[in-house]
């Protein structure tokens, strides 16, 4: 098949951006899409043709099918890329474009939607091999099914939405006392959230680091992945830093973790980028968590330390391309990515405003993906993100002084950012021996807590 002629880009900010980058270095046209918010951003200047699409909220621009379908056929694009967030894992979306002709950069519509239901997910998973923790084989019928079997698992166990996913819906239950209760609200907050009440149940691990593999299909039945990345640095799932390789793996335990990950996919007919989540605990035994069909936030880590352009890759595969690149890719150096959000440091409270000053960092090694310039007002209406700021070098130790110096010459005035926060997480001792876990934060946040209340008396 040939290379599409037309992108459109049903999406905003720096991953925009990010795509219309790749596009052009393909030689591919480019629509931008935007709402009345994003008049002034930069994937609008920087695409060869815009459509604007509704107001600000997201539920009648980039959320709204039927205005991004209009735009694509006005323009007449001949694919779509979602980017992340947005409509990116919605299947029926996925599905309504096969109607109208228009090619979807991402998997078949009818995997999004099996790996949206996290139950199923789960159960796939273990049909094709891949290690899944203890627990339920389909959703919990009731309080009795799921007392029992949390009493075969042994406590603590975590109760999660099927339609869930990311955090969302979730219970950790202590012991048989608290599980009618829990499995209640976990089941009227799925429904209210999702319009699906429906709840699953596993053993729950303490402190595991969260290490999630990068996969890759393409439409000729080939599957690779190309490596892991380490994000176990979240508070409220929302991920501050992510790095690749993970100092906790060795070459063993990639190799299995990543057969694991081909192995799902080759069962479920995988196409295009997707990720897989694992927990990995003390003892290094891993276990499939779930699955993310789109490209991610934290993509550029693995672009370093592969040499891949994985956004270049989605668009190749979708026009029908091969994939040349073999399984068991070793990771070259080090890559850490810091997420510069519009946020007060110390309390996480979102701080949209003009970037009064915006003086991004460069030189070796560093890579900033950001939609960001001085004097651009960021809007309220959307996500924190302003910029990703990624570094690589030859050794990790490298990489966090790199990070360290570059987060030093990244100035941003006239907004909060979570740039001091970096700065304090870099220097923690903790973090700079590689000892992370989904706790990290929660551990890190009392610490400096801690040495703040020490120091005040
Ligand atoms: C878990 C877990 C421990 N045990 N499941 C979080 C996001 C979603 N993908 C699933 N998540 C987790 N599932 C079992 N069986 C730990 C997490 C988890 C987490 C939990 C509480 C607070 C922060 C967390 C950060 C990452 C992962």
């Amino acid at each position: 098949m040939a290379m599409f002629r037309k992108v459109l880009i049903a999406n905003r900010g720096e991953i925009a951006l990010r795509v219309i980058q790749a596009c052009r270095e393909l030689g591919v046209q480019t629509v931008a899409v935007y709402s009345t918010a994003d008049r002034e951003s930069l994937h609008v200047v920087y695409a060869d043709e815009e459509v604007c699409i509704g107001p600000p909220p997201s539920t009648e621009s980039y959320l709204n099918v039927s205005s991004i379908i209009a735009a694509a056929e006005i323009t007449g694009a001949d694919a779509i890329h979602p980017g992340y967030g947005f409509l990116s894992e919605n299947a029926h979306f996925a599905e309504v474009l096969r109607d109208c002709r228009l090619a979807w950069i991402g998997p078949p519509p009818e995997v999004i939607r099996m790996m949206g239901d996290k139950a199923q997910a789960r159960e796939t998973a273990r049909r094709a091999g891949v290690p899944v923790l203890p627990g339920s084989k389909e959703p919990l019928a009731d309080a009795e099914e799921a007392t029992r079997l949390a009493g075969e698992v042994g406590y603590p166990v975590i109760l999660k939405a099927s339609a869930g996913g990311g955090g969302r819906g979730m219970r950790i239950v202590e012991n048989a006392e608290q599980l009618p209760g829990l499995l209640a609200t976990a089941s009227e907050e799925a429904s209210k959230a999702f319009g699906d009440g429906s709840v699953y149940l596993e053993k729950y691990l303490t402190a595991p680091r969260h290490i999630e593999l990068q996969v890759f299909g393409d439409q000729h039945g080939n599957v690779i992945h190309v490596g892991e990345r380490e994000c176990s640095i979240q508070r409220r799932h929302q991920k501050l830093i992510e790095e690749a390789p993970s100092p906790a793996l060795t070459p063993e335990l990639r190799e299995r973790m990543g057969e694991a990950a081909v192995r799902l996919c080759r069962e479920v007919g995988y196409e295009n980028a997707g990720t897989i989540e694992f927990l990995l605990d003390e003892d290094g035994r891993f276990y499939f968590m779930e699955m993310n069909t789109r490209i991610q936030v934290e993509h550029p880590v693995t672009e370093m330390v592969t040499g891949i352009d994985l956004v270049k890759l989605q668009v190749q595969v979708s026009s029908g391309d091969r994939l040349e690149i073999r399984n068991g890719l070793k990771p070259r150096g080090h890559a850490i990515e810091c997420r510069v959000n519009a946020e007060n440091p110390d309390t996480f409270a979102p701080s949209p405003g003009k970037l009064k000053t915006f003086h991004l960092p460069g030189g070796p090694g560093t890579r900033v993906d950001t939609h960001g310039y001085e004097d651009y007002v960021i809007p309220p209406y959307y996500d924190s993100l302003v910029a990703k700021l990624i570094v690589h070098d030859r050794s990790r130790e490298e990489a966090i002084a790199r990070m360290s110096r570059a987060l030093d010459f990244f100035v941003v005035e006239g907004i909060h950012t979570t740039i001091p926060l970096h700065q304090r997480i870099l220097r923690d001792p903790e973090f700079a021996a590689g000892r992370l876990s989904t706790r990290f934060m929660e551990r890190f946040l009392q610490r400096a807590k801690q040495s703040s209340d020490d120091g005040g008396r």
